[in-house]
Order: C-alpha cells, then sequence, then structure tokens
C-alpha cells in the first residue's frame, strides 16, 4: 500500500496547498461528484471559500478496514446477529432493528460511543488535523459524541425511489447551525469508510451556501432556536452562482465543512446509474472544538454524558443529547469503549 501511514501525514512538513482540483462533470442522473483534496495546510482557507475541504489519507486503507470489520461486528452483536454484514440475506435486518434516519444515520441511545467511533475520534492523525484547523495543540480539544451513517443496498430501493416514498427521497437539505450561533462557530467532520464512487450516498452540498447564510435566514427567519435548520429554498443560493456537488471521497479522508453550509446526506442513485452499484457507505461523524469554548459546567455534562452512554449532536457543546429510539430497547447495548489518554481529554476528563 502506498499510501502515506497516518502518522507521516500527521508529520509531514508543511508544503503550498496543491492546485485546485479539477471541476467534475455531471454524470447519469445529473449530479455531479467533486473532488475536493486538498493538504491540512490549505483546509481552513478553502472552507473559508467554498465552505468545506476534504484531507485525504489521515486514516490508512488498512485502518478504514479495520474500523468497518469492527463497526459491522459491532452492529451484529447490537442487533443479537439478527444483521450480519457477512450475510446479505440480512441487510433488511439493519434497517428494520436498527431503524436509520432516511435507511442511513444512526445518531441516537448510546451508537455515538462504539469503540469503532472512538479509535477514529483519539486516533493521532484525525487529532492532529482538527489541532491544526484550530491552530491549536492536541490536548486542546473536545469531541463531539454523534454517532454514523451506514447504507447498504436492498432489493426494493429502485422502485422506492422511482415511486418517491424512500425515506432516501425526502428533502433534507438543511444547516447545522442556528440563530443562536453567530459566525463560524463549528467545522464539521465526518470520514468515509469506503471509498465515494459516482451515485454513492455521500454529502450533498451548496458550495459557498455559507456565505449566504446571513442573506438567506433574513429572507426565510428561523422559526425556533434548533441548529438544525431545513433549507428549503435551495434556489436562493443556486440563483446566486452557487454550484450543487456531491463530495467525491477515498476512504479514510477527513471530510470537513462550516456548519453553515447548505448540506444533506444525499441518497444513492438507482442502482443502473451507479458506478459502483453494490457500494457500500459507512461513515463516521467527528467533530472538535477548542476546549476552551466549554465552560467547567459544559465538561461535568460532557463527562456525565459519556459515563451514561449518550449519542449528542455535531456540536462538542452546549451538549444536545438524542434519547433512544423505539426498537432500540430490544437491541444489547453498545460495549463501553476503551479511551486512551488522549480520547479521555477529549471527553473533558483531566484538567
Ligand atoms: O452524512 C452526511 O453526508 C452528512 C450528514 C449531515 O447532515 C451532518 O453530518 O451534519
Ligand atoms: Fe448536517
Amino acid at each position: 500500500m502506498d499510501s502515506p501511514t497516518p502518522a507521516a501525514v500527521a508529520a509531514a512538513p508543511s508544503t503550498a496547498a496543491p492546485s485546485k482540483p479539477a471541476i467534475a462533470v455531471p454524470g447519469p442522473g445529473g449530479r455531479i461528484y467533486q473532488n475536493y483534496d486538498i493538504n491540512l495546510e490549505g483546509a481552513r482557507e478553502q472552507i473559508s471559500d467554498i465552505g468545506l475541504a476534504v484531507v485525504p489519507n489521515v486514516l490508512s486503507p488498512d485502518e478504514c478496514v479495520s474500523l468497518r470489520d469492527d463497526t459491522w461486528r459491532e452492529l451484529k452483536r447490537i442487533t443479537r446477529s439478527q444483521f450480519d454484514y457477512e450475510n446479505p440475506s440480512t441487510w433488511p435486518q439493519y434497517r428494520s432493528k436498527l431503524k436509520p434516519l432516511r435507511d442511513m444515520l444512526m445518531h441516537c441511545g448510546d451508537i455515538g460511543h462504539m469503540q469503532s467511533l472512538w479509535d477514529a475520534r483519539q486516533h493521532p492523525s484525525v487529532v492532529q488535523a482538527f489541532a491544526r484547523l484550530w491552530s491549536t495543540t492536541m490536548d486542546d480539544l473536545i469531541c463531539s459524541f454523534d454517532g454514523l451513517s451506514a447504507h447498504l443496498p436492498l432489493p426494493n430501493d429502485d422502485k422506492k425511489i422511482a415511486a418517491g416514498a424512500s425515506g432516501t427521497r425526502k428533502k433534507g437539505l438543511h444547516v447545522d447551525q442556528g440563530r443562536t450561533k453567530d459566525g463560524l462557530q463549528c467545522i464539521q467532520g465526518l470520514i468515509p469508510l469506503y471509498d465515494v464512487h459516482y451515485g454513492d450516498s455521500s454529502l450533498h452540498l451548496i458550495e459557498g451556501s455559507h456565505l449566504h447564510y446571513d442573506d438567506y435566514f433574513r429572507r426565510y427567519p428561523f422559526r425556533n432556536d434548533s441548529d438544525f435548520v431545513f433549507v428549503n429554498h435551495p434556489e436562493f443560493h443556486l440563483n446566486r452562482g452557487c454550484r450543487e456537488t456531491f463530495v467525491q471521497a477515498t476512504a479514510g479522508s477527513l471530510i470537513l465543512w462550516d456548519s453553515r453550509l447548505v448540506h444533506e446526506a444525499g441518497s444513492v442513485l438507482p442502482q443502473a446509474l451507479r458506478a459502483m452499484p453494490n457500494n457500500p457507505r459507512m461513515v463516521l461523524y467527528i467533530c472538535m472544538i477548542p476546549r476552551e469554548k466549554a465552560t467547567e459546567a459544559d465538561l461535568r455534562g460532557r463527562i456525565n454524558a459519556f459515563k451514561e452512554l449518550q449519542t449528542t449532536s455535531h456540536y462538542p457543546v452546549p451538549l444536545q443529547v438524542f434519547s433512544p429510539i423505539r426498537g432500540y430497547k430490544n437491541l444489547n447495548p453498545v460495549r463501553r469503549p476503551f479511551l486512551t489518554p488522549l480520547g479521555r481529554r477529549l471527553v473533558g476528563f483531566e484538567k
């Protein structure tokens, strides 16, 4: 394998940002899958310019394979072997037992504390990347306890897509920052554990829309204080010259975006339009911010949430806990994760 090891990525000397990736053209089905790869030094500037950046090779291919194997294995254990990734005849049980939102998103109960999620959060290359983004040190960060997204194709999906009945077809464009927060507050992240090919489920976004955030919400005011706000008028941004794309990325990349960017977890295209019709999706959500943004009370709340294995929103603070959904009570609890000293710092332990 000739990808750099994570340690090599973390220690790579500072070099100029590579030239901008070539603009992708629409594929069958009319979507654009765009490569946003850039090195860590250029990431922060690209996030300011267009709202997102993708840092490749933060995890090695081998690490991605072992993280996804661990995740599938834990999901098998949680579902008492009713879902087993190794046995495709059980794939419908992935949805019926774990009840992922829009057939993909798991963000409730204790799911956000699976060991594989913690292994990614406390991976030195991941923490190092966020430390560089925030111009701080690795021991100065706290992380979110958010979940993951996985998608497996099922035989009836194309029919559901054609009928417009699938949960994956619902419009979900949104921002993850509401009216109680001003300016750049949060750089969200996710790590895909499988390469993303044309037509796969991937982050769907409107480039540069974070720059129109204030204008958009002056025109379409917030209705409450939630940090999850649907954007029902994406034409507002498209009419201002912003482009709609899906992120193309390799496994182990760290995909980062400003929470004011209009985005959603984009659904798969019908299988005939996909470059790899059976490619699964698995992405781990990761977000870190400087510890100084948390009060002592925030840190105590975070430690408590960790002890209770509660899954939260993308924000490390203020803590927003997602309670268990119906159905989870018939599942095995997630195994209590093992934390390294760096992982404990990320929770908020150790002054
Ligand atoms: O899964 C994705 O691609 C993005 C989901 C999302 O909206 C988020 O993480 O804020
Ligand atoms: Fe989001």
